[in-house]
């Protein structure tokens, strides 16, 4: 089957969810790198007319919006489901994507990641009002994502599940932050965060590792 293109910027919460399912499925891919603060030139405007990144080609087919790009990489490449069968899993797997797009990446990865991890990196100023407004959400956030984890490996039940691959995105940087470390002092979240971590597919789509920084010393 041909090779999935992933365009995108490098270190990009969203690009390295595509990454990683191919990664997972052992799809064939190339990432397209799109330079920090082209979403909204008229190239990439004509592949995603809301200036959002990524976006994916497979052949002649092409599509925008992660969870579409997550579950089609999932359908149409062998390699273990991502997607569990039983109807409960498989809802648990969704409402956990959901709570991705609509709570966690505003508050946990806009809110707080960007401004603390992203911008530094950048050499962008922190909007510390923005931190400050997005740790109450982000505290809900994780509380609800306890509750849903409970004592399972993963969010969907004892495999891996696209739930899993946008949340990795998302919690592994705001796990770095003072905010994240806070938050999510004790949680159960960073047992999960540890199994995360050892899949190769994380450790090859980690977001310094796409942008060639050095991982930050540990504390
Ligand atoms: N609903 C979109 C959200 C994707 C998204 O917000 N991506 C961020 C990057 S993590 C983005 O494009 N931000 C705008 C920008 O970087 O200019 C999707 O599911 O693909």
């Amino acid at each position: 089957m041909s090779e999935v293109v992933i365009h995108g910027i490098p270190g990009s919460a969203y690009v390295r969810m595509p990454l990683l399912a191919c990664e997972e499925k052992g799809a064939p891919y190339r990432l397209a790198a799109m330079p920090f603060g082209s979403t909204q030139s008229p190239e990439h405007l004509a592949r995603q007319p809301f200036g959002r990144i990524p976006t994916i080609e497979h052949g002649d087919f092409r599509l925008y919006e992660v969870q579409a790009i997550l579950r089609y990489i999932d359908q149409v490449f062998d390699g273990p489901s991502l997607t569990p069968a039983d109807p409960r899993a498989q809802a648990r797997m969704n409402q956990v994507m959901n709570i991705m797009d609509w709570y966690v990446m505003p508050s946990i990865s806009v809110g707080i990641g960007f401004n603390r991890v992203i911008k530094p990196i950048l050499g962008l100023p922190v909007d510390e009002a923005a931190v400050a407004a997005a740790g109450p959400q982000a505290k809900v956030c994780i509380a609800a994502l306890e509750d849903i984890l409970a004592d399972k490996p993963y969010f969907a039940g004892a495999a891996v599940s696209l739930a899993d691959l946008m949340a990795v995105s998302h919690l592994d940087v705001f796990a770095e932050t003072p905010e994240g470390a806070e938050i999510m002092a004790g949680s159960p979240l960073l047992a999960w965060l540890d199994r995360m971590a050892e899949r190769p597919s994380v450790r090859k789509t980690a977001m310094r590792k796409l942008m060639n920084l050095p991982e930050p010393a540990l504390a």
